[in-house]
């Protein structure tokens, strides 16, 4: 659809042609602060409520190392909005859902849900592209990031590429993950995602990013809302949620970890 057919709700053209050049966008104060207080308690109590769920063999649950020490750190809930009302009330949020339908030309629909909480030191992420060649992933995929605190280069904000996005795949579409080399993108146009509570942040599934470690004394909590144009699957979340288990399963089993659950 072109931009002069499209009938935009909220964001202007500009923005949308920023995003398709980009394939990235950062809008401010889409959430008021008490909105964003509402989400800050909701993960502190999050893991005091549910500490029992963090357990190495529960799928819903992420660790990475301590980049310096090694120590396993939890670091996810992915899903998170079945045990977390406020998040999913922001999942579905109509000022999600208008900027959406405005870069998609068409309603978005929730595919994926995961609360980063990055505790201090945390390892951060090597630079990849979020699409995954499965059977019938959308390549619509876009991801809304919500942060919960502040982000910023001291606490290993996201890191987006611009531009890069328009080769689409950059790796085999092989149904792995694959890490992408430095020298895939142009290093020098990196854009940290520096943040406050109550922005967003929206890029592609091609877009290439990446996130240093945490070096602050704090976590750097953000919401990591993942959508797909309705035309491209229709509403497909629980669908991927069994092809994610299924993969995280044979990931396991290959490493010798059986006996896994989801609670
Ligand atoms: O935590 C971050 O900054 C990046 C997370 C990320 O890249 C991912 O979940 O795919």
């Amino acid at each position: 659809m072109t931009l002069e057919t499209m009938n935009l709700q909220c964001l202007t053209a500009e923005q949308v042609e920023r995003y398709r050049r980009d394939g990235f966008l950062i809008l401010r104060s889409v959430f008021s602060p008490a909105e964003a207080a509402e989400l800050s308690v909701e993960a502190d109590g999050l893991l005091e409520r549910h500490r029992g769920l963090i357990d190495k063999k529960n799928l819903r649950c992420r660790f990475q190392s301590h980049h310096a020490s090694g120590e396993s750190l939890f670091e996810t809930f992915d899903p998170v909005i079945d045990i977390a009302p406020v998040c999913q009330r922001i999942a579905h949020d109509v000022r999600i859902l208008d900027v959406l339908a405005d870069l998609y030309g068409e309603p978005a629909c929730l595919f994926k849900d995961k609360l980063i909480f990055k505790p201090p030191g945390a390892q951060g992420y090597v630079l990849h592209q979020d699409f995954i060649a499965w059977d019938g992933f959308p390549r619509s995929f876009v991801t809304v990031l919500v942060p919960i605190d502040a982000a910023d280069a001291e606490n290993g904000c996201t890191e987006v590429f611009p531009g890069h996005h328009l080769a689409g795949p950059l790796t085999p579409e092989d149904g792995q993950f694959h890490e992408l080399p430095v020298d895939a993108v142009d290093v020098s146009k990196s854009v940290k995602l520096e943040l406050a509570p109550g922005d967003i942040a929206i890029f592609g599934g091609f877009t290439p990013h990446r996130s240093a470690p945490n070096g602050s004394p704090n976590p750097r909590r953000q919401l990591y809302l993942s959508y797909n144009a309705f035309s491209d699957g229709g509403g497909q979340r629980e669908r991927h949620y069994l092809d994610f288990h299924a993969y995280l399963r044979r990931k396991y089993r290959d490493r010798g970890v059986t006996d896994l659950h989801f609670h």
